[in-house]
């Protein structure tokens, strides 16, 4: 069992068994001191990824028939045992890819209460009794599985987006076969470590740690496999949608966001604005649902910046060990992505503010800023940053801070700040985006209810709640005559 603090090494978990990777490995320092190993990374081979679907595809008849409590078992078990291990899990990822300890718990628990919405799928309806034009003849339709899954996750959850695809992929009879990001393979290591636990079916759930141009290739374009769940960047995932839809197979992409809140003139700055900088710097900023527009009537505009100038000093920003509010980027890359975009505002645009630095270990922290001084068509206004950076914009009223809060790419989540019934009802009927809230952050998506985006955002599936069914099954409708 990996242990806390001690150093980590990647392995695939294949049919049952670990499997060593050789080769060369590379380093992985906690991102909220750099000078802090935290383990090695070893990636697997084109065979390897082969292999890992051979084993998902032979567990799949055995898996596929049983019955909806024994699978509903095994997710019961495998909430247990993260439960049980829910620190390790979340220290080792908090060290691996930099979210606050606070907030890497709460990834955790939610990975459990997942896993058990699930577990209780397996005893609900699967399917409908449709009546028939015919005498004599029963009919229904009923959710099948789709065959052998491959779920590609994301660094930024490192448990949580994993188990949203994972757990309703089994229940519903899949076989899967996982490939983490880079950023967060030492988490899936000790997670798939953690779940061998729940003695679950050989090959009915495979690890195969790697580089995308080879296992995500193998994946995408070579394996037999049925679908694919992806999670990532919209340049990614506009790739993986195109190779399914060339092998008809499948797929769901959930891929980036440019969220808004728009604060109205009657907002309660003093509670919304805090609610507000929450959604765009908890974790650094680094999800897809993360605020990273702010829309503003003119009429409360300067206090909008001054409460902001105030809430933004009280920000600590520090090592992700010490529960602060805000904590590193996850990485060298991320950490020089996200560092042009700060070099693009302070030259183009306004800094309002910025969050205070409060540690003096070495590792990927970024000040948190928010900037105004920049049209709604400018770069920062428009692009995913993915970091702790957020835009204003003033508008002059409710009408224009729906055209601009539409005018973009992506169409995951927005927010409306507003105690006038009136046009929270409006921005819900209105706003091009799967989420759409209103006196709520932009992010931190409830398990129970359906989650994706519009536009941009998503392939137009749905994840988590019960939406997740129907994208990890096909309808089959059955029909007998019981007398000729
Ligand atoms: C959340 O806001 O709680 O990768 C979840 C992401 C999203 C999930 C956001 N797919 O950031």
């Amino acid at each position: 069992m990996i242990t806390e603090n001690l150093e980590v090494k990647t392995k695939n978990y294949i049919a049952g068994e670990w499997q060593e990777l050789q080769g060369e490995g590379v380093s992985v320092y906690n991102p909220s001191n750099t000078s802090e190993k935290v383990g090695d990374m070893y990636f697997s081979t084109e065979e390897q990824a082969f292999e890992a679907v051979a084993a998902a595809r032979e567990a799949l008849p055995t898996w596929k028939k049983k019955s909806g409590s024994e699978k509903s078992a095994v997710l019961y078990k495998m909430a247990e045992v993260l439960e049980k291990s829910a620190e390790k899990v979340a220290s080792l990822a908090s060290r691996e890819m930099g979210k606050p300890i606070g907030e890497m718990r709460g990834e955790v628990m939610r990975a459990v209460n997942l896993l058990r919405f699930y577990a209780a799928e397996g005893i609900r309806p699967d399917g409908q009794l449709i009546p028939s034009s015919e005498q004599n003849v029963v009919q229904y339709s009923r959710r099948v599985p789709l065959g052998v899954v491959a779920i590609i996750t994301p660094w930024n959850f490192p448990v949580a987006i994993p188990i949203w695809k994972i757990a309703p992929a089994l229940i519903c009879g899949n076989t899967v076969v996982w490939k983490p990001a880079e950023q967060g393979v030492l988490t899936a290591t000790l997670l798939m470590e953690v779940f061998e636990e729940a003695n679950l079916p050989k090959g009915v759930l495979n690890l195969v740690i790697g580089k995308g141009r080879v296992v995500g290739n193998v994946l995408l374009e070579k394996a037999e496999i049925d679908a694919v769940s992806f999670t990532g960047s919209t340049a990614t995932g506009q790739r993986v949608a195109a190779a399914c839809a060339q092998r008809n197979i499948k797929y769901q992409t959930e891929m980036g966001g440019k969220n808004a809140a728009i604060v109205l003139k009657d907002a309660d700055l003093e509670k919304s604005v805090p609610v507000i900088l929450g959604g765009a710097f908890r974790s650094a900023g680094q999800k897809c649902t993360a605020t990273s527009r702010m829309i503003v009537e003119k009429a409360i505009y300067p206090e909008f910046v001054a409460a902001i100038q105030k809430a933004l000093n009280e920000v600590v920003v520090s090592e992700a060990s010490e529960n602060p509010y805000l904590g590193p980027v996850a990485s060298k890359s991320q950490y020089e992505t996200v560092s042009e975009y700060v070099e693009l505002a302070r030259k183009e645009a306004n800094v309002i503010g910025e969050g205070p630095l409060k540690t003096d270990k070495q590792g990927y922290f970024i000040q948190p800023m928010v900037v105004d001084g920049i049209t709604a068509e400018h770069r920062l206004f428009q692009e995913e940053i993915f970091g702790p950076v957020a835009a204003v914009v003033q508008v002059e009223d409710f009408e224009e801070a729906i055209d601009v809060c539409n005018d973009s790419l992506y169409g995951l989540s927005a927010a409306i700040f507003t105690n006038d019934m009136n046009k929270a009802m409006r921005f819900l009927d209105e706003v091009d985006a799967g989420m759409v809230r209103v006196n709520q952050e932009t992010s931190g998506v409830e398990y129970q209810a359906p989650f994706g985006g519009m536009k941009w955002s998503s392939s137009y599936t749905r994840e988590q709640g019960q939406a997740a069914l129907d994208f990890y099954s096909q309808v089959k409708t059955c029909a007998i005559k019981y007398q000729l």
